[in-house]
C-alpha cells in the first residue's frame, strides 16, 4: 500500500484486497447499513488493564510513550490481538495536543493530567496557537504504521471534546464538581466562548491530522460534558461540539460523540451532528434511541464494573443490551464507559466472542 492510499479517505483504497475495509462491522455500523454481527470494542481497551501494556510501559513517562511511534503501534495493537474487537483505537490521549502547542502539563500515575499554569484570564489564552501537522510528527508516523499493520480492522482516531479539555485547562488537574470551570462558563461567557473556539480548533486539527493519516473514523470524548444542563450545553457548549462536526464531515469518515453522565444531553449531542452518538450505563439502548433524533446510530453501553459479577450474569447483561441495540438504527457494542484498570482481560476476551455469536444468530 502507498502512503497517498494510507492517507486517502476512501477506505476501499486502504486494503490489499479493495474493500475490507469499508465492509467491516464497525463502519457498516456507523453508516446504519446491515452487518453480520453486531460489532464491538471497548473505549480505553489499550492499555490500563493489560500486562502487555505495563511491560512496555515500564520506566516510560506517558506522555513519552505517546510521542514515540513504535510504543503508540505497538499499544494500539495489543487489545486487537487479544480480543476479536472490531476496530482499535489510537493510542494517544486527549492531552497530547495541548502538550504539542506548549500547555506545560504532565499525566502523573494515580492522578491524570496536571496542568502547570492554570487558564484563568484571558492572558492565559494565548498559549493555545493552533496545531499543526508538524507539531505531532509521530502521530502521523504512527497511524500510517497503524494503517498497514491493520488491514481491514478500521482505526478509530480521537480527540477530546472541548468542555472536557476546558474543565482540565481550568482546573488545573482532574475535578469532581468543575466549580471554576463552571463559573468562567456562567459569568464570564465571553471567555469562555474565545477559550472553547481555541479549543474546538485544536480538536478538528488533531482529529484532522489522524483522519488524513489513515484513520477510518473519529471519536470525540467530550467525557465530563455531563456535568452541565441541557439549557447551559445548548448555550454555551453546542455551538463549539456542532463546528467540530461540521469540520470533519467533509473528510467522509463516522464521528463518534461520546460523554458520561449525558442521559439529559443526548439528543442534543446528536444535534451536534455527529453519526453515532455514545451511550453510557445509565440509560436502556431503547431509552436513548427515543432521546435522540432519528438518522443516528448509537454506541455503548454495558456497564464496565458488570465485568467484575460472575460471567453468567456479564452474559445476561450483554444480551440485553444488545436485544435493546436492536431497536437502534445501527449499533456498536461498547462498554458505557472506559474499561477499568482492575478488569481481567479474559472477561472483555469472553465479551467480544459473546457479542459476535450472539448478534450473528440474530443479525441487525
Ligand atoms: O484505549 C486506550 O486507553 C486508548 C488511549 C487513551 C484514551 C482514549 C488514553 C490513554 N486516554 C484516553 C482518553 C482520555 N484521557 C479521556 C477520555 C476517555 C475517558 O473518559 O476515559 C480522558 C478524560 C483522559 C484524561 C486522562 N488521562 C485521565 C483521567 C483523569 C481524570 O480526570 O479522572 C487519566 C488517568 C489519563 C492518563 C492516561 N491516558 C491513557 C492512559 C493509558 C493513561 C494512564 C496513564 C499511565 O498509564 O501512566
Amino acid at each position: 500500500m502507498t502512503a497517498d492510499a494510507a492517507r486517502s479517505n476512501d477506505p476501499s483504497a486502504r486494503t490489499p484486497d479493495g474493500g475490507g475495509l469499508a465492509e467491516s462491522p464497525f463502519l457498516l455500523a456507523c453508516r446504519r447499513r446491515p452487518v453480520p454481527h453486531t460489532p464491538v470494542w471497548f473505549m480505553r481497551q489499550a492499555g490500563r488493564s493489560l500486562p502487555e501494556y505495563l511491560r512496555v510501559r515500564e520506566g516510560v513517562p506517558m506522555l513519552e510513550s505517546c510521542a514515540r511511534p513504535d510504543l503508540i503501534v505497538e499499544i494500539t495493537m495489543q487489545p486487537v490481538r487479544r480480543y476479536a474487537v472490531d476496530a482499535a483505537i489510537f493510542f494517544s490521549d486527549i492531552m497530547v495536543p495541548l502538550r504539542a502547542v506548549g500547555v506545560d502539563l504532565d499525566i502523573k500515575p494515580g492522578v491524570g493530567p496536571v496542568i502547570a499554569d492554570p487558564i484563568r484570564d484571558a492572558a492565559g489564552l494565548d498559549v493555545l496557537r493552533p496545531l499543526s501537522p508538524d507539531d505531532v510528527p509521530y502521530v502521523t508516523e504512527a497511524v500510517e504504521g497503524l494503517v498497514g499493520e491493520l488491514g481491514a480492522t478500521p482505526l478509530i482516531g480521537f480527540a477530546g471534546g472541548p468542555f472536557t479539555l476546558a474543565s482540565y485547562l481550568i482546573e488545573g488537574g482532574p475535578s469532581k464538581n468543575h466549580e471554576r470551570t463552571k463559573a468562567m462558563m456562567y459569568g464570564e461567557p465571553e471567555l469562555w466562548a474565545r477559550l472553547m473556539e481555541r479549543l474546538a480548533d485544536l480538536t478538528i486539527a488533531f482529529l484532522k491530522v489522524q483522519v488524513a493519516a489513515g484513520a477510518s473514523a473519529v471519536q470525540v470524548f467530550d467525557s465530563w460534558v455531563g456535568a452541565v444542563a441541557a439549557q447551559d450545553y445548548r448555550e454555551s457548549v453546542l455551538p463549539h461540539a456542532r463546528r467540530v462536526f461540521a469540520e470533519i464531515e467533509p473528510l467522509g469518515v463516522p464521528r463518534i460523540h461520546f460523554g458520561v453522565g449525558t442521559g439529559e444531553l443526548l439528543g442534543l449531542m446528536g444535534e451536534a451532528g455527529a453519526d453515532v452518538v455514545g451511550v453510557d450505563w445509565r440509560v436502556p439502548l431503547d431509552e436513548a434511541v427515543s432521546r435522540v433524533e432519528p438518522g443516528k446510530a448509537l454506541q455503548g453501553n454495558l456497564d464496565p464494573a458488570i465485568l467484575f459479577a460472575p460471567w453468567e450474569t456479564v452474559e445476561r447483561r450483554a444480551r440485553d443490551v444488545l436485544a435493546r441495540g436492536r431497536t437502534a438504527e445501527g449499533h456498536i457494542f461498547n462498554l458505557g464507559h472506559g474499561v477499568l484498570p482492575s478488569t481481567d482481560p479474559d472477561m472483555l476476551a469472553r465479551l467480544a466472542d459473546l457479542v459476535h455469536e450472539a448478534s450473528s444468530e440474530d443479525p441487525h
